[in-house]
């Protein structure tokens, strides 16, 4: 499965994901395709919907103390839900599909999430950290949200302005 990250402006990223109902070979070769991408790319998170494919899975790689990605800390979410949310946290965030570009986004500290693992099986994860952070991040993608749909008035404009500056400039070299 060959697949490409969809970067904004692209409609696609405002769509609303679809649940999951087969645990099958389709959805394995997806999951599969997905984690490579996201490692060429230098992403600790991402979701179906940014490589075209709009259901509700997403995978995550958070870095370890060391900062290393380790394929055993890679989490992959099928119909994520978050069933309870506490605090606040702010980060820098960043997007494979909103290349160059960061800001601080505030979002809830401590979360728990219900999910199903590729076979279906319900799992419950509790997050804080960057963990959490991510989470809220990817699920996002699959409400079509962006980190930059978060952004005060005058920061999405400013946003705007130098984000057609960069695309121009990307179109050029
Ligand atoms: C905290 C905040 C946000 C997330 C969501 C996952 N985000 C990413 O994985 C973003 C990665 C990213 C990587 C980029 O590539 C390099 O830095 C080489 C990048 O590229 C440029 O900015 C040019 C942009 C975003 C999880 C946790
Ligand atoms: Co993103």
């Amino acid at each position: 499965m060959k697949l490409t990250i969809v970067e904004y402006p692209d409609k696609r990223l405002k769509e609303r994901s679809k649940r999951v109902e087969k645990f099958d070979a389709k959805l394995h070769e997806l999951l599969d395709a997905m984690y490579p991408i996201m490692m060429e790319s230098n992403g600790i998170g991402l979701a179906a919907i940014q490589v075209a494919v709009a259901k509700e899975v997403l995978i995550l790689n958070i870095p370890d103390e060391e900062g290393e990605q380790t394929k055993e800390n890679l989490l992959e979410m099928v119909n994520p839900v978050i069933t309870y949310k506490n605090g606040e946290i702010t980060y820098q965030e960043g997007c494979l599909s909103v290349p160059g570009f960061y800001e601080d986004i505030q979002r809830f500290e401590n979360i728990s999430v219900n999910y199903q693992d590729r076979d279906g099986n319900t799992k419950t994860l509790e997050a804080d950290g960057l963990l959490s952070i991510a989470i809220q991040h990817e699920m996002d993608h699959l409400h079509g949200i962006l980190f930059i749909d978060k952004l005060s008035y005058s920061r999405r404009k400013k946003f705007e302005k130098e984000y057609k500056r960069a695309l121009k400039e990307k179109k050029r070299s």
